[in-house]
């Protein structure tokens, strides 16, 4: 399966087209605009987010409810692009609406992009750069997350880490209802005080026109063990993992288990021992490698951790140099998020549904749900009988 993004962030919309998804699934209006709006939730968020609600037209590959086996094409359109119609149109313009953009910002993609393509105009790198692009990767991995549920595997999502304040509630492998609860806290976060401790920091940043980022965890459950594969290094499930939660604006760490924290102790102190049970079949007795191993899912809960910046739009900007004038002035702003890490944690459930929907199929193979569903039933009968 694959899925290809467009869109600028104040043009008509997103659209995301998702190829080699199965026939025969269920899938609703509803069931995406219910993971958009997650999207558009969390304490600390700008201007947009009071603008626009989120919601799906989908335009092929569903009819009555079901998958045809058909490209999916997922459009969702930008209430704001009413105000900026003049500056993003797409038609010759005579008119010169909208300056120039030339003070680019530290962090974002505004340099390097316009000198890679040759710009003059920053704003035709940043409409792009923006993060309202994970609007239809989220209604993309809505779509893997229907079809993950058909297997019993859910993907669900808490913040551990927000700027200075770290969640009590860190590294739980196996919570029930974790994302109920999640959803309940404007930070994500689980528990109270670091919940009150994190919104102050947001206030606090705000106030001095500053930005924060922090740290999320998506735990995946039910996903059996084989998905992936050692042999090969793009088929490598945590390599997948890493380059699909990378792509993601602003992160800049992907930890799989506790990654980094494991590069200090010693391997007894690392890797999980395995046990038997009949009926059961193998387990580990920890967890600390996050459910993959060699590559390949090892029938544990896979714990994925992904460490955001902050926004790099400032109310109180930092240093930067125009690049017309080349002279040294603060760097552009418009409005921003103070923080979107709440936000960004829902993004990265659907990033990790769509790669294990993908690595699913890639193993169970088959055209149409009830085919998948047999291929499924049989490889559980064989990793039982191991
Ligand atoms: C976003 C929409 C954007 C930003 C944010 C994400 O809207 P606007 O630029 O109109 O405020 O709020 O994008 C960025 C953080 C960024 O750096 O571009 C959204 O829909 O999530």
């Amino acid at each position: 399966m694959r899925f290809l993004t467009a869109g600028e962030s104040h043009g008509k919309g997103t659209i995301v087209i998702l190829e080699g998804f199965p026939a025969g699934l269920g899938v609703t209006r509803e069931d995406i605009d219910f993971e958009l709006s997650r999207r558009q939730k969390g304490y600390g968020r700008g201007g947009r987010m009071l603008i626009e609600k989120d919601q799906v037209e989908i335009l092929s590959g569903i009819r009555k409810g079901i998958t045809l086996g058909s490209p999916i094409t997922l459009f969702v359109k930008n209430s704001d692009y009413v105000n900026w119609e003049k500056i993003m149109t797409p038609d010759p313009m005579e008119d010169k609406a909208g300056n120039p953009l030339s003070r680019p910002r530290p962090g974002h993609a505004d340099l390097p992009g316009g000198q890679k393509y040759d710009h003059r105009d920053l704003r035709n790198i940043l409409e792009r750069a923006s993060a309202r692009e994970t609007t239809v990767r989220v209604a993309a991995g809505a779509v893997a997350m229907k079809f993950l549920k058909a297997f019993k595997i859910s993907v669900e999502s808490h913040v551990i880490q927000l700027g200075s304040i770290s969640s009590k509630a860190d590294r739980i492998s196996n919570i029930e209802d974790l994302n109920k609860k999640a959803d309940q806290s404007p930070v994500r976060m689980l528990d109270k005080t670091s919940e009150k401790l994190a919104m102050a920091q947001i206030d606090k940043a705000k106030e001095k026109g500053d930005t924060l980022g922090g740290i999320f965890e998506v735990i995946i459950s039910g996903v059996p063990a084989g998905l992936g594969s050692h042999v090969q290094w793009d088929r490598k499930l945590d390599g997948r993992f890493a380059q699909s939660l990378m792509s993601m604006q602003a992160v800049k760490g992907v930890e799989i288990g506790k990654g980094f924290k494991n590069a200090t102790l010693f391997g007894s102190e690392v890797h999980d021992e395995i046990g038997y049970r009949k009926g059961k079949g193998f387990f580990h007795y920890t967890n600390r490698s996050g459910g993959i191993e060699g590559g390949m899912s090892n029938g544990e809960p896979i714990v994925v951790r992904v460490a955001k910046k902050p926004i790099s739009t400032l109310k109180k900007p930092l240093r930067s140099v125009d690049i017309n004038t080349k002279k040294v002035i603060k760097a552009a702003y418009e409005r921003s998020d103070v923080c979107a890490l709440p936000a960004a944690s829902v993004i990265g459930e659907s990033i990790c549904a769509w790669v294990v929907a993908d690595a699913f199929l890639e193993k169970m193979g088959g055209d149409f749900m009830g085919e998948i569903q047999k291929r499924y039933r049989l490889y559980l009968e064989h990793l039982n009988n191991y």
